[in-house]
């Protein structure tokens, strides 16, 4: 365990000698292994750096570089990202502020699997529930995917570009392209990406290939500087390979049509007005048809959704962000191998929210910001009354939500902010938790038709952050920390016994149980000269399940980040080695919508190195290997390994193997 811990020692004794510390010039990250806190609670992220380890196509992988995430792996892409231990619909994922709720009933597609980041100009985290604006279930962070959209006062364009090559047959392509002069601007943004099936340590293929392209553009009106007007249309497609069950998916497609609008500088009081409409629609197929088989499933996710916020000068120093936003999912799916080949809806979820967000700045060194959100939902299933007790029936919710949270400047210590928040978030149980699993049944659960619709309650979390950032060229250390109390929440549980599944896909229970977790992020770099910086990062959660009495499950083992890069602006080298503990305290069977835990896990040492060259301001080229030694590796949280024909069957999916990659990237304007 020592090991484990020396990246507090490190990080302590950066912090002491940190504090006195001449500032230097900061170092630019060319390949980010590591991101810190940016500002309270919340980490931005430029997600068009390349990262270490390499992530897959999708938005769960690229979070990895954020502590206190982890990735559920299934294959080769789509892995489930995890905050704290929390995962499925609790942490809030959102593409340009909308809510695309994967569609399978399995949770193939969790939503970042149709998000391709890099397309994107911003990401931001915001840990816990410290934030009152975005619809949706999430209670353990919210994650924003933003585009900045271009505007040109005369004409002009912009062209972003990658390529990257890498082991497995891995090859991308990206473009991200705007042109516009002052009363209008267009963008059009593709990307395609495949890979061959990936070997782990030991050489054994795991069944994971997958392909994925993506296209959307934008059109837009500026008809002055103060206003903003844009329609835009996307589309994405893909297949993957499954090797952690018995089907691949072999459709991915995702349409979305969005308006949005923008109006500044109203009014004294009315600093800004944004609205904006989308329909996002998820078509997915899943398949045997990869290996071999012939059987098939499709089902639909189809969401339609409203949203409009004022930003608001109450008084010099205060300020207030107010909005409403508006959701309809609907979700549906066939059975051609009982006959039932047309796609039907099997449920409906209306949502309405009233929320506003203050931050009133006390004095030059504090500042408060607050938040309150109501919700008013509405679920209908809409299943035969053959496949469901509650067919027909609706559920009627109110959830409620708030958070404060004190920012202050220490005077004693320059450069020093710390916080401390307190929020209760109040979370609907999504799709998966009300209609795919099965309600906690007593003594007669044999039956697949008892529904969870009316019996699973609402999940409330009242968590205490607190933490600080000291930020200087030289030295850079955040710490966040926090402690809840979660009420009702809502274990996926598949235990056989007790008998908590039933029929014949094993159907697993939504039970409400009582649980605390508490944790905490440490991150800390120094530059030890203006060329060489020095970083770690350290993650830790624990937590417990009250009612069984048993460790929370799905809780990712403490870990470790320590790095060491040189850049001199124009050529950098940096080397990784992550470590994580071995865990042996775990919840068999029970977790979340997305996996569950199946055993305890070793600990291991994983060592990349990296290279970096800037010919210029507009070129940049990255190369890596991650996994230097080839180690035989898998996370903790990971779903079990399922037999393939042909493929060597794991207790869990395991990682990849040494894999060595390039990236370019030129920009153009
Ligand atoms: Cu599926």
């Amino acid at each position: 365990m020592k090991t484990y811990l020396k990246p507090i020692v490190i990080a302590a004794s950066l912090m002491m000698s940190g504090a006195s510390a001449q500032v230097t010039q900061e170092l630019n990250d060319v390949v980010v292994t590591a991101t810190p806190m940016t500002s309270p609670v919340t980490v931005v992220m430029d997600p068009k750096l390349p990262r270490q380890p390499l992530p897959a196509h999708d938005g769960a992988d690229f979070l990895k570089t954020v502590p206190g995430f982890s990735v559920m792996r299934k294959a080769g892409t789509d892995g489930e990202p995890n905050f704290r231990g929390m995962g499925g619909s609790r942490i809030n994922i959102l593409a340009d502020d909308q809510n695309i709720f994967g569609g399978c009933g399995q949770r193939m597609d969790a939503p970042t699997a149709y998000i391709f980041p890099e397309i994107y100009d911003k990401v931001t985290v915001i840990k816990g529930p410290q934030t009152v604006l975005y619809p949706g279930h999430g209670s353990a962070a919210t994650v924003r995917f933003e585009r900045d959209q271009k505007v040109y006062d005369k004409p002009g364009y912009d062209v972003y570009a990658s390529g990257l090559v890498g082991s497995f047959g891995r090859h991308d392509e990206l473009i991200d392209a705007n042109v516009g002069n002052k009363d209008y601007f267009a963008s059009f943004t593709g990307s395609n990406t495949h890979s061959q099936d990936y070997k782990d340590g030991s050489g054994n293929r795991v069944h994971s290939q997958y392909s994925r392209y993506s296209a959307s553009s934008t059109f837009g009106l500026t008809p002055d500087n103060n206003k903003r007007f844009e329609v835009s249309a996307s589309r994405s497609d893909g297949y993957a390979a499954y090797a952690d069950r018995t089907m691949d998916g072999t459709k991915f497609l995702r349409e979305n049509v969005a308006g949005r609008g923008q109006i500044k500088n109203i009014s004294d009081l009315v600093e800004k007005l944004e609205f904006q409409v989308s329909r996002n629609t998820i078509f997915h197929t899943m398949s045997e048809s990869m290996r071999g088989g012939t059987a098939y499933m499709d089902v639909t996710h189809d969401t339609n959704a409203l949203r409009t916020t004022a930003d608001l000068n109450l008084r010099k120093t205060t300020k207030a962000k107010v909005g409403f936003d508006y959701s309809e999912a609907v979700h549906g799916g066939n059975m051609p191998a009982h006959g039932m080949p047309t796609i039907t809806d099997d449920s409906q979820f209306r949502n309405m929210g009233l929320f506003a967000e203050l931050t009133e700045q006390l004095n030059s060194a504090q500042k408060v910001v607050a938040g309150y959100r109501s919700d008013l939902w509405r679920v209908q299933d809409r299943r035969s009354s053959m496949s469901s007790d509650t067919a027909g029936q609706v559920r009627n919710e109110v959830t409620n939500s708030a958070f404060a949270r004190l920012e202050q400047s220490l005077n004693g210590m320059p450069n020093t902010t710390t916080y401390i928040g307190f929020g209760r978030s109040e979370r609907m149980p999504d799709y998966w938790e009300l209609i795919s699993n099965r309600r906690d049944g007593g003594m007669d659960n044999m039956t697949t038709n008892k529904s969870a619709l009316n019996s699973t309650k609402t999940e409330k979390t009242y968590q205490l952050d607190t933490g600080f950032i000291h930020k200087t060229h030289k030295v850079n250390m955040t710490g966040s920390v926090f402690y809840n109390q979660i009420k009702d929440f809502i274990l996926v549980d598949s235990r056989t016994s007790p008998d908590f599944v039933s029929g014949m896909y094993n159907t697993p229970t939504s039970r409400n149980v009582d649980a605390h977790t508490y944790g905490g992020e440490l991150t800390a770099s120094y530059a030890l000269t203006s060329q060489y910086r020095v970083s770690s990062s350290l993650a830790y959660v624990k937590g417990k399940n009250e009612t069984d009495n048993l460790p929370l499950a799905q809780l990712a083992p403490l870990e470790g980040r320590l790095a060491l890069a040189y850049d001199d602006n124009q050529y950098s080298y940096g080397a990784l080695l992550r470590l994580v503990a071995p865990k042996n305290d775990f919840a068999q069977n029970q977790g979340n919508i997305s996996g569950k835990d199946i055993g305890s896990s070793g600990g291991f040492g994983i060592f990349s190195v990296n290279a970096g060259y800037k010919p210029n301001k507009k070129t940049r080229l990255a190369v890596g290997i991650d996994n230097l030694f080839d180690k035989t590796y898998a996370e903790f949280i990971s779903r079990g390994g399922a037999q393939v024909a042909g493929y060597r069957q794991t207790m869990r999916v395991n990682e990849p193997g040494r894999t060595a990659w390039l990236k370019a990237t030129i920009n153009l304007d």
